[in-house]
């Protein structure tokens, strides 16, 4: 049973059988006036703290409550460590809230125990483009766990999300809760399976030695496609044309304008990187591939403190093969010292994981929609949004 959740506005359980339910918003919004002016209550111990991230010592803090307390892998061997450059990047998109990087801090020691956040995205579902807030880095320490803090939490940070007359959300999680609109798996791309298999990522397979697996992953020194390069600023006109030509052939995905394009796609040093193929007869873009940088801690190795991951984001093909684009894509990431390339099932992935010897990994991750329903969910490859 869900306490918290069925009480929300999301796709219940018991509704699942009922083909009667129309598609798009489960409730009206309300007038703003009636939304709660007031911030939820916390234990007395607490307060909310609407975080700086302009403000380094806050980044430090924030950035170090995730690190030491954010998402572990099942066996509790790896635990995600996103820098503080990139939940800068993440939290501070364009026409970004403040008041969407919700702290809660223990009154006395000022020590920052729990955050979420959201920030603003216009998502499509079918021919519906829809304002709404993605919601991330929800995260309780370890020492407050279990004590319903999360309800209020998400709580007030609908509260702030209704301030600003949005009504929609959209979100990840690994748990499963009332009702994922599509659950995806990660496929991992080993670049350097030694470390992979010194730190327990991966496992040398039957009838392997260490030396053929590095053979198997050995990849070429530079890309292989004529005209593949970094995306730089003047491109990024031509990439939102690709992209939202692309975009529109899924269910689900985002509405990128060119200022999105700038901030989520033009490459920041060791947060986000993308590269493009331009023909060099032509000068025209003609494909588009993009990865964003997320090192795992590696907890209880002796050797090895993180693992160097690069996760597929959006990716574009009109005339290079997807598998060739691809490809060239672990080339600049082994280049570039990541230690294993990751991808959702999502899109057109499918076409090229396991060409291109990803494989398959444990844990699963779930798309959710918060207040919009889309009756019998979407399957993976109808899916075209990314979330960090
Ligand atoms: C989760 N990940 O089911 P019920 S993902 C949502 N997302 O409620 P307590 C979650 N809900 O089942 P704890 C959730 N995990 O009784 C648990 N819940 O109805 C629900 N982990 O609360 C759970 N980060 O405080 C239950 O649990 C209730 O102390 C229990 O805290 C949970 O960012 C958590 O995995 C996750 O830090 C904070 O375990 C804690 O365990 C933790 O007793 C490690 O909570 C880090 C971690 C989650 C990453 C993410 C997306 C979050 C989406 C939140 C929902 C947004 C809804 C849309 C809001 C805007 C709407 C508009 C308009
Ligand atoms: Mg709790």
């Amino acid at each position: 049973r869900h306490k918290f959740w069925e009480t929300q506005p999301v796709g219940q359980f018991r509704d699942a059988a009922d083909t009667s339910l129309p598609d798009g918003a489960i409730e009206p919004p309300t007038p703003l006036s009636e939304v709660r002016a007031d911030p939820y209550p916390l234990p007395a111990a607490f307060e909310w703290l609407t975080c700086d991230l302009d403000d380094d010592a806050l980044l430090a803090d924030l950035y170090s409550l995730l690190a030491h307390n954010y998402v572990e892998d099942d066996e509790n061997m790896f635990r995600f460590n996103y820098s503080p450059a990139f939940l800068r990047w993440a939290l501070k998109p364009p026409s970004f809230f403040r008041a969407w990087h919700i702290g809660v801090r223990a009154k006395e020691s000022k020590k920052l125990v729990a955050f979420i956040s959201g920030v603003p995205a216009r998502i499509r579902a079918r021919d519906d483009v829809v304002r709404m807030a993605e919601i991330n880095f929800l995260c309780v320490h370890k020492k407050l766990r279990s004590k319903r803090l999360a309800p209020v939490l998400i709580r007030e940070v609908t509260r702030r999300v209704h301030q600003e007359n949005i009504w929609q959300a959209a979100y990840t999680a690994g748990v499963v809760l009332p009702t994922p609109i599509t659950t995806c798996r990660y496929w991992h791309r080993s670049l350097n399976p030694k470390k992979l298999i010194d730190v327990g990522f991966s496992r040398l397979g039957p009838r392997m030695t260490m030396s053929r697996t590095v053979r198997l992953y050995k990849l070429p020194d530079a890309p292989l496609t004529p005209g593949f390069r970094r995306m730089e600023l003047r491109d990024v006109a031509a990439v939102t044309r690709l992209l939202r030509a692309y975009l529109a052939k899924f269910v689900v995905a985002p509405d990128f304008d060119e200022v999105d394009v700038e901030h989520w796609l033009l490459p920041q040093e060791d947060v986000v990187d993308s590269y493009l193929v331009e023909s060099p007869e032509t000068h025209e873009v003609t494909d588009f591939c993009s990865f964003y940088t997320l090192p795992s801690s590696v907890l209880n190795n002796a050797t090895y403190a993180t693992l160097k991951a690069a996760y597929s984001y959006y990716n574009v093909s009109t005339k290079t093969p997807l598998q060739q684009l691809m490809n060239d894509a672990l080339i600049v990431a082994k280049q570039k010292n990541y230690d294993v390339f990751n991808a959702l099932d999502v899109m057109e992935n499918e076409s090229f994981l396991k060409e291109l010897k990803f494989g398959p990994g444990d844990g699963q991750l779930h798309y959710y929609l918060y207040n919009y329903r889309i009756r019998n969910g979407i399957k993976p490859s109808e899916l075209g949004l990314v979330l960090l």
